[in-house]
């Protein structure tokens, strides 16, 4: 049993811990062995003081490796400060981007790595020897990526600066991906998205980190081009889809995701979001407030080709939770199965 999942930060990183869970917890001896991938978007990579960082790779890995900083959701718990403290005494940024000691170990080995010429994808695999993710991490590309966002005020600024800086106050009008164009999937990217029992698109920001990885349907202006050949892996590969929407109540379950909607003028709706991957999904997952827009098990409104909707909790309010929607999020895959296969389960 092969499973892939397209992943952000945080989102995507408590989803595959919850499906880590569930897969550990599950009677079915194919389900405890399944191989789990992850495809995790590196647009949010950035050079600081000298330093690669990936922010959602490490976040995944340090969720899966039982060592982040629970509460803030990224970077490592147990940390001091005392490196960002002594840059910031040299008035050397960026100060509004925090560095822990601990986490400054992994992006001097990672960077140091990277010099000596190992590709991005090996140098994850070396970094997971020690975090021990229990799945496949593998960084969409091996060729750097960064999104830049284009703002109302005229400026363009790197991702980070507009997330963590500008808390994303000021509207954008577009992202660029800088480098997706030519770069190309690292190693087993493509193969994990078309050759998969299931692909599960969790609730990541479905702009900058979904997105960069998948591109989005519609035609949107300023919205991402996606990886070269990612989207056409998934959608000519035959493997089950299944996303899980990331509008909760009415709002984005967390971050600031709207702000890259609204950029896009798409509404930060479950039917919004789910419209962007149209082309993709065999099922969407959406939670029980957004009910009252089902019409029977297609959304109200919805383009044709979305696939099943389906309404579940959806809020990761812990870790039982997460892996609930982990597991409801798997069975609806399987239960579709892969073309010309049977399906292995009845639907959920
Ligand atoms: N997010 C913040 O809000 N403030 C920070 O200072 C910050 C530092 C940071 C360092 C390493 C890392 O891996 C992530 C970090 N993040 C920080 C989170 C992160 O940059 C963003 O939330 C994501 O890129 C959006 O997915």
């Amino acid at each position: 049993m092969r499973i892939t999942a397209v992943a952000g930060g945080v989102g995507g990183a408590r989803f595959l811990r919850g499906l880590k869970e569930h897969l550990a917890a599950s009677p079915d001896p194919e389900l405890r062995g399944a191989q789990v991938t992850a495809v995790v978007n590196t647009g949010d990579d950035a050079t600081m003081h000298g330093l690669r960082i990936t922010p959602d790779l490490d976040t995944v890995m340090y969720t899966l490796g039982g060592a982040v900083h629970e509460e803030q959701g990224w970077g490592l718990r147990d940390e001091s400060r005392v490196v960002s403290s002594e840059l910031a005494a040299y008035g050397t940024g960026p100060g509004w981007f925090t560095l822990g000691d601990r986490d400054l170990g992994t992006h001097v080995f990672r960077t140091q790595m990277l010099r000596e010429g190992l590709p991005l994808s090996r140098v994850v695999e070396r970094l997971c020897e020690r975090w021990q993710p229990g799945l496949r991490l593998l960084p969409m590309s091996d060729q750097p990526v960064e999104t830049h966002v284009h703002l109302a005020d005229g400026r363009t600024v790197h991702f980070q600066e507009w997330w963590v800086r500008l808390r994303a106050s000021v509207p954008a009008t577009g992202f660029e991906q800088v480098g997706l164009e030519a770069a190309t999937p690292a190693p087993g990217v493509l193969e994990a998205l078309a050759d998969a029992d299931a692909v599960l698109l969790p609730p990541s920001n479905p702009v900058v980190s979904v997105g960069t990885v998948l591109g989005l349907a519609g035609g949107h202006p300023g919205a991402p081009l996606g990886l070269p050949g990612a989207r056409e892996a998934l959608r000519d590969g035959g493997a089950p889809v299944v996303g899980v929407s990331p509008v909760l109540g009415g709002r984005v379950v967390r971050g600031m995701a709207d702000a890259c909607l609204a950029a896009l003028g798409v509404p930060a709706t479950a039917l919004g979001v789910g419209e962007l991957h149209a082309d993709l999904l065999d099922a969407w997952l959406v939670d029980d407030a957004a009910d009252g827009d089902l019409d029977g098990t297609t959304l109200r409104g919805a383009a044709p080709g979305c696939g099943r909707v389906l309404a579940r909790p959806l809020l990761m309010s812990d870790r039982a939770a997460a892996a609930a929607l982990a597991g409801a999020a798997l069975e609806t895959a399987l239960a579709v199965g892969r073309p010309g296969s049977r399906p292995t389960r009845s639907p959920a």
